[in-house]
């Protein structure tokens, strides 16, 4: 007899009882690894794809493409997975398209998944862009909304109808946004024959990057057998040079922390409780500590039985053991003043668009370090899992910013939309409340928050998250319009955008120290709560020249942030506990009369080469480490990156 699907999910209990309250998913998002019980397949590479491009965009369903081959029911093309679909071909068509495209692959699956009736298989997507609907051989298994974060569906019953057949796995992924969605945007629809074509449309959105679309992260099969861990969640906390390791677990689970060197030093074999360490080697910041990123191992091993078979299933996360809190002016990270010097980001570069990508990963986190840089913002979405793997691996501290961006509509703060945005909070929250990189959630990017709904629905969806996980604080990122308050009183640290000389008093440099200090008073004087400068910046086309600084010129970045800098020296002296240049690196954008081929705003370019802005910036995060932490000795001789 199978052992009943309930009985079989060991889902580990999170430590907080509010968090069971307020969650409304219900099953965990574990990072698929393999493990004496487990088996990943990755399923990237080339898959078949079409676009709809019918009028309706819904030929596809129409005309049930998922129930045979794609390439029986039309012309496809090669495409690669992952990847944004938009730069991938010469067709202007593609580039911009708006609606459904199909991908599909078949896949040959081990026999023995197939034999053993103990094995789940799982499909997971490690995200799509935006919408997305998923059939293994022609049944529906799932649906998701919401781009940047992945999902799943356990498909072992339907491999198993007609073990002689591929396994064939369609997915159709629509990029329309609604006022709804996260991020928001609007189709519009032009009628007038005398200026635009037959059904001509366009998708209105309200932020600042190409909105790339397609399968941005890595599809893969997975096996568990069919008792399984389902989740976990772990809390640390430490006392003098104790340590309390929190987790939770059902009464069958063994958990069992490793050090480096894969020396037991605390277990339990109780469902949920405290995991004491002596001697503990606490999780720093880089450059905070000359032993940064310090990393244990927790094995959890579930074992459980039925009237026919015994399973046993194994999972290993990453622990890293600190503390984060908040003061009105200071960020502590383990007892210790931080000070974020870092940058924002975005998953962009050509040809791949937002598609998950190895080789430039590591280089970026090579330049961060090079940088000096300790930590980054995730703007303006949740960044791929294995991003957050490197920062935990590497002391990169992390702002975790939900999709959040670009909600400038009042009809984005009603009930459908806050509905969603608890949900993708709650989605993002699963999947990252483990890293000890994270340090804070952001739920929202310069929303039009002096709206009066804004106050409801920012303070719904700030308890919400606090909800979700009282161990970390909760901000919102505002823009330099101090109208735009509307949600502050619910945050633990105020994040301000501003770009005073750029977008106010274009190529007056000379405003910005009255403005900058101007904007950290009235923050500080109104709500008491420390600040992050999480955005600041000036456009620079690599190359371009001028003394004195003109706008766009290399020199006129760098006159922009040495202005800044000025201002940041004082205020981190009082509570400005951070500063975030915009941005890491250039970045696509849709088209318009403001942007030459994308944001310059990058101190490097799109192919990751310095601007003379980068050299300013390396010297000075040098320089605030070598004050505020405690360099590691091989960081003597930065050069070596
Ligand atoms: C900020 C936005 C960011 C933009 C930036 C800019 O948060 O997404 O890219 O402005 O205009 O306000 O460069």
């Amino acid at each position: 007899m199978p052992v009943p699907a309930r009985l079989g999910v060991f889902r580990v209990l999170c430590l907080f009882a509010v968090f069971e309250a307020v969650c409304l998913l219900d099953t965990g998002m574990l990072f698929p690894r393999e493990s004496s019980s487990r088996e990943v397949k990755e399923l990237n590479g080339r898959w078949d794809f079409r676009a709809d491009k019918s009028p309706n965009r819904n030929q596809g369903f129409e005309k049930a493409w998922y129930k045979s081959r794609l390439a029986e029911t039309g012309p496809v093309i090669d495409m690669p997975v992952p990847a944004s679909y938009n730069d991938i071909t010469q067709d202007p068509t593609l580039r911009d398209f708006i609606g459904w495209v199909w991908y599909e692959r078949e896949v040959v699956v081990p026999a023995r998944w197939i034999a053993d009736e103990g094995t789940r298989v799982v499909l997971r997507v490690g995200s799509a862009h935006y919408y997305s609907v998923v059939w293994v051989n022609g049944v529906k298994v799932t649906e998701h909304n919401g781009g940047h974060l992945p999902f799943e569906a356990e498909i072992g019953s339907l491999i198993r109808k007609d073990p002689t057949q591929p396994c064939r796995i369609t997915i159709a992924v629509n990029n329309t946004l609604t006022l709804d969605t996260l991020p928001p945007g609007n189709i519009q629809h032009m009628d007038d024959h005398t200026k635009y074509p037959d059904g001509f449309f366009v998708q209105n959105i309200y932020f600042d990057f190409f909105n790339y679309a397609g399968i941005h992260r890595s599809v893969l099969l997975y096996t568990t057998p069919k008792a399984y861990v389902d989740d976990i969640t772990v809390v640390t906390d430490f006392l003098d040079n104790t340590v309390n390791l929190k987790s939770s677990f059902f009464t069958t689970l063994k958990a069992t922390l490793m050090d480096k060197n894969g020396r037991c030093v605390a277990s339990s074999s109780e469902p949920s409780g405290v995991l004491k360490v002596v001697d503990v080697n606490l999780w720093w910041p880089y450059l905070m500590h000359e032993n940064p990123a310090y990393l244990y191992s927790m094995e959890v091993r579930l074992m459980a039985t039925d009237s026919r078979s015994t399973y046993e299933d194994v999972y290993t996360l990453p622990v890293g053991i600190r503390t984060v809190n908040v003061t009105s002016t200071q960020f502590l990270i383990n007892n210790k003043p931080f000070y974020f010097h870092g940058v924002n980001k975005h998953e962009d570069s050509d040809i791949r668009g937002k598609g998950f990508d190895w080789p430039l990963i590591v280089k970026d986190f090579n330049l961060l370090k090079w940088l000096g840089a300790n930590s980054f913002r995730t703007s303006h979405y949740p960044y791929a899992e294995e991003i957050l793997q490197m920062c935990d691996r590497h002391g990169i501290v992390v702002i975790d910013e939900c999709p959040g961006v670009g909600i400038k509509d009042i009809r984005s703060f009603g009930n459908s939309s806050l509905t969603h945005h608890l949900a993708v909070m709650d989605e993002l929250v699963r999947r990252d409340k483990n890293h000890a990189s994270v340090v804070m959630w952001s739920v929202a990017n310069e929303p039009a928050a002096e709206m009066p709904p804004a106050d409801f629905y920012f303070k719904t969806l700030i308890k919400h998250t606090k909800a979700l996980d009282p161990s970390r604080p909760v901000t919102f990122i505002t823009d330099s319009n101090y109208a735009r308050d509307r949600g502050a009183p619910y945050v633990d640290v105020i994040c301000v955008n501003s770009y005073f000389s750029w977008y106010h008093d274009p190529g007056h440099l000379e405003v910005i120290p009255i403005q900058l200090k101007t904007q950290f008073e009235n923050w500080y004087g109104k709500y008491q709560k420390p600040i992050i400068q999480s955005e600041y910046g000036a456009d620079a086309v690599a190359g371009f020249h001028s003394d004195p600084p003109v706008m766009f010129s290399e020199e006129y970045q760098k006159a922009v942030l040495q202005s800044y800098h000025n201002v940041l020296d004082q205020k981190r002296k009082q509570y400005v506990i951070g500063e975030l240049i915009w941005n890491f690196a250039d970045f696509m954008t849709v088209q318009g009369i403001t942007r030459v081929v994308g944001n310059k705003k990058g101190i490097f370019t799109r192919e990751r080469q310095p601007k003379a802005a980068a050299f300013i910036l390396k010297e000075r995060y040098w320089r605030l480490a070598n004050e505020t932490g405690r360099l590691p000795v091989w960081t003597k001789y930065p050069c070596s990156f």
